[in-house]
């Protein structure tokens, strides 16, 4: 239930909390709202007006891009760009790092990681997409431009990460290390609502989400985990039940909400995962371990592994922690033959 605290409220609240804070970090994520709100007014139309369907251009990724991909990527950049707080931001969209080294950039501290609308290949059919976001401290000294170092760090030096979901109704879900609070818009009066404060999510789940479709190239270990679920039932007596969305931020929200695991292993597409290390994983699994969860490569903590590539992909087990440890412990104990 909203308590009527708006974001903007909240965020210089917590600010307090932080005696070093120097506003700029309240100031970053008053941008990302701004942005948020108006790519929600836009998809929100998205089914009147000539702004789905494809771009005709494709993303680094070799995937069609939707207008509404270019659209918010261009909205988060440019609200990114307006203030003094960010150097540079990368983004799923960008081919490379796009540094802001104009005047007010090269004194900015903050560098910004983003998946400006995933999952929008449901835009079409009217289904949630999202916008991801990871804000690291830019490690490049003051006054020079940002570059690719700053934004190749691990997922364990987020100074904050979050994700707005455009769904039944648009939400603004956040960390800044001291746990995870989201917010509901208001579109009559124009303001995020703090409607869910210290969200946390249930230790053991009855929920995974997965594309069986991939299962011939499944590792062994993820069959074995997907037969368990299928055939045992977890201590509650409530059969696992598969929810599947094709939406990151949507499955992950119903998940941290009712307890459950995303899982997105290797396939015979996606060798490494198809999920992208530095604005999904690290940002979602920063989320994942404030409200209590775990996030994993099937391996190692996602937020520990050192970056290589903007693009990276890698495999992704994300959820409650009891169940992340299942499927870690049938992985390790049928490894797949090199
Ligand atoms: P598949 C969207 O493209 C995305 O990155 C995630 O949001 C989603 O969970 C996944 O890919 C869907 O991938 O291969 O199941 O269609």
């Amino acid at each position: 239930m909203s308590d009527m605290r708006t974001l903007g409220e909240f965020i210089v609240e917590k600010q307090h909390e932080y005696p070093t804070a120097s506003g700029e970090l309240s100031s970053l994520l008053s941008s990302i709202r701004l942005a948020a709100k108006i790519v929600h007014r836009e998809i929100n139309k998205a089914g009147l007006v000539d702004i789905t369907g494809g771009f005709g251009s494709e993303n680094v990724q070799g995937e069609q891009q939707q207008k509404l991909d270019v659209y918010a990527n261009e909205k988060f950049k440019a609200a990114m760009a307006a203030r003094d707080q960010v150097c540079g931001v990368g983004s799923e969209e960008e081919d490379d790092v796009v540094i802001f080294d104009e005047a007010h950039g090269l004194n900015a501290k903050y560098v910004i990681l983003m998946d400006p609308l995933d999952g929008s290949s449901n835009i079409d059919v009217n289904v949630s997409v999202g916008t991801i976001f990871s804000i690291y401290r830019r490690i490049s000294p003051l006054g020079q431009p940002a570059n690719l170092d700053d934004f190749l760090q691990p997922g364990n030096k987020q100074v904050a990460a979050g994700y707005i979901i455009y769904g039944s109704s648009t939400m603004l879900v956040y960390t800044t290390g001291n746990g995870v609070h989201g917010f509901t818009y208001d579109p009559s009066i124009g303001v995020f609502c703090l409607s869910h404060e210290n969200m946390r999510i249930p230790e053991e789940g009855t929920i995974y989400s997965i594309n069986e479709g991939n299962y011939i190239k499944f590792p062994q270990g993820v069959k074995k985990y997907l037969k368990y679920c299928q055939e045992n039932e977890p201590e509650d007596n409530r059969p696992y039940t598969s929810r599947y969305i094709g939406s990151l931020v949507s499955d992950f929200h119903r998940n941290m909400l009712k307890g459950g695991i995303y899982l997105y292993p290797s396939t015979a597409a996606y060798p490494s995962g198809k999920l992208r290390l530095l604005y999904e994983c690290n940002p979602m699994s920063f989320i994942m371990e404030q409200a209590g969860g775990k996030a994993s490569d099937g391996k190692q903590r996602i937020l520990d592994i050192k970056p290589t590539e903007l693009h990276q992909r890698v495999p992704y087990f994300v959820g409650s922690t009891h169940m992340v440890d299942k499927v870690e412990a049938f992985l390790r104990d049928s490894p797949d033959q090199e």
